[in-house]
């Protein structure tokens, strides 16, 4: 296939098949009992049900997607809700500079707001045209674009807005807190 090789970052491969990729199991997730709770430096936490976050206004975009054990897909389309809905809701505090992503399990990943803020940073239902399977993060994953997308959590239960930054899941494990993959920020050592 045709593609422009400046779209794949160094050391990644390009690949069709979208691959399932974490840590643990799979949660079984009853989305009529799932909350998303927006909470931390904030004037206003929330706690949104299912139907509550299914009414919030949705967008959709197109990006390419990299994981740090090297496979690269393009051309992925999300389609969920933009930060921007959910911080008219809370309205962060001036304070806060850092989101941590909360998904089940205890799964944590942390990124300067800047990065949940951007205009392809989305609160993904579906993935490629079709609601997200459980594999992929069912009923919502965050996506977070220019980073290894270990930054972006499947199975999201919460947004976390912070003063200082606080390390993940994978950045505890030795991953690059920072995770840009042009510069091929993988691991720390
Ligand atoms: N909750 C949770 N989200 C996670 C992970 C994880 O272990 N747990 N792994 C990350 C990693 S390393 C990658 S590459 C992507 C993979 O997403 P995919 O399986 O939809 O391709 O999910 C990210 N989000
Ligand atoms: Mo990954």
């Amino acid at each position: 296939m045709g593609y422009d090789p400046s779209r794949l970052p160094p050391g990644q491969y390009l690949t069709d098949k979208w691959p399932v990729l974490h840590a643990g199991s799979v949660p079984h997730v009853d989305r009529s009992l799932w909350t998303l709770r927006v909470f931390g430096e904030v004037e206003n936490e929330i706690t949104l049900t299912w139907s509550e976050f299914a009414a919030l206004p949705h967008s959709s975009n197109v990006q390419d997607i990299h994981c740090v054990t090297r496979w690269s897909k393009f051309d992925t389309e999300f389609t969920g809700v933009h930060w921007r809905e959910l911080a008219a809701l809370v309205k962060p505090k001036p304070t806060a500079q850092f989101a941590i992503a909360h998904a089940e399990h205890g799964f944590t990943a942390n990124v300067p707001l800047s990065y949940l803020e951007h205009e392809n940073a989305i609160l993904a239902t579906h993935g490629d045209g079709a609601e997200l399977t459980p594999d992929h993060g069912w009923p919502v994953r965050l996506v977070i674009p220019g980073k290894y997308f270990w930054k972006s959590a499947k199975w999201l239960t919460g947004i976390e807005l912070r003063a200082t930054d606080q390390p993940g899941f994978w950045e505890r494990y030795g991953y690059n807190n920072n995770a840009d993959p042009w510069a091929e920020e993988r691991y720390e050592f």
